[in-house]
């Protein structure tokens, strides 16, 4: 673990902050990533783990697909955080206000607006994300708009590493943009039930969730008309060309999205448009692939309402409040967690 300091000079004029990045990966990426793609990519059907997404470039495509007219859990779930913002953030005060999977700042600066300044500047903001850049481009932005907001920015694996949170202070944790439902059914249980393991009784966890709508609406999210999905999606193999020296040309694998309405989620995939073989020199691997073979890279969940209130049961929480767009589109739900006996 290694804690990097920066002082950011020039942006807050009264009373400079520090810019502080604690960076939780270290030397245990590299080993996972390669034990990740080893066993994704000798697996069949082929899967490459969508955490793998977000290098530098993945960040900033994801913000772009964000501001898609197509890409509509955005706007539907910031719609919902607008209206909310205010009752949310009454209370809050002395606290840590954690954000995982946290990306940019524009989601959180709605609940921070809602926030007054002398209260800010008691509480702590702690974004976590896998992505570095999003991590330290986020921390930037906010203390440049918040000058009184102490921000520690983390950079880790929520999946793995939800012991690194601080627990001295009580805690609002958020998981926005329906992140959840990148995780398969057990993980996303498993991942609830470790957040909820390091909850005091009175913290308090808003997780965003995509709900079930038609085919169509889904479809075209995932296959929008700029084509910055497909660039996304592709991009998964430069992360893999830069961490283990690999040779992917991503321009031969084709963007495949579709809503597998049987299992609820859409699936994203790469198909290779043509033979290909592939070399990963970190980890002395060749892969070959016939034209029309794929690389399974992503699910994103869609949710029923019986569907999220099994899952919050079976993670070890309940609901405390729940809100939804007049549409039924997404919806953010306020958890609590059950007494210890309970469970
Ligand atoms: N919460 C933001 C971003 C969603 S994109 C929003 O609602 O718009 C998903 C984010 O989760 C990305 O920033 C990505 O880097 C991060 N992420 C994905 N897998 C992760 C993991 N295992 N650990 C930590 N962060 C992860
Ligand atoms: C981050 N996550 C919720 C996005 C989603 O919709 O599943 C990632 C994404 N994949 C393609 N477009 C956006």
């Amino acid at each position: 673990m290694n804690v990097n300091s920066a002082e950011m000079t020039g942006v807050v004029e009264s009373r400079p902050r520090a810019l502080e990045i604690l960076d939780c990966l270290d030397g245990e990426y590299s080993n996972n990533i390669a034990r990740d793609i080893r066993d994704g990519l000798t697996s069949s059907p082929r899967y490459i783990p969508c955490k793998y997404f977000y290098d530098a470039r993945g960040s900033r495509l994801f913000e772009e697909i964000c501001r898609l007219p197509e890409y509509y859990p955005t706007r539907t779930e910031i719609s919902i955080l607008r209206e909310i913002a205010p009752h949310l953030m009454e209370t809050l005060d002395y606290s840590d206000l954690v954000e995982l999977g946290s990306g940019s700042s524009l989601k959180i600066s709605i609940l921070l607006d809602a926030i007054s300044e002398t209260n800010r500047a008691s509480m702590r903001y702690i974004p976590v994300d896998i992505s570095e850049s999003a991590v330290i481009e986020s921390s930037k932005d906010l203390l440049e708009r918040y000058p009184e907001l102490p921000v520690l920015g983390v950079v880790a694996d929520f999946m793995c590493q939800s012991d690194v949170l601080p627990a001295e202070r009580p805690k609002m944790l958020c998981f926005l943009g329906g992140t959840i439902g990148n995780m398969e059914e057990g993980d996303s249980i498993s991942f609830l039930r470790a957040v909820s393991g390091n909850m005091r009784s009175d913290d308090t966890l808003l997780v965003g969730f995509d709900m079930v709508k038609s085919r169509e609406i889904v479809e075209a999210a995932y296959n929008d008309s700029r084509g910055l999905t497909s660039e996304f999606n592709r991009n998964i193999l430069n992360v893999v060309n830069n961490k283990l020296n690999a040779d992917f040309k991503p321009h031969l694998f084709e963007h495949l999205a579709f809503f597998n309405e049987s299992e609820s989620r859409v699936e994203m995939h790469l198909r290779a448009s043509r033979d290909v073989s592939v070399r990963l020199e970190s980890i002395d691997m060749e892969v070959e692939f016939k034209e029309g073979e794929t690389i399974h890279t992503e699910n994103s969940r869609k949710f029923t309402i019986q569907g999220i209130e099994d899952m919050v049961d079976r993670a070890g929480l309940y609901v405390q409040d729940w809100y939804m767009d007049a549409d039924g589109w997404f919806s953010l739900v306020l958890m609590g967690r059950k007494p210890s006996g309970s469970v």
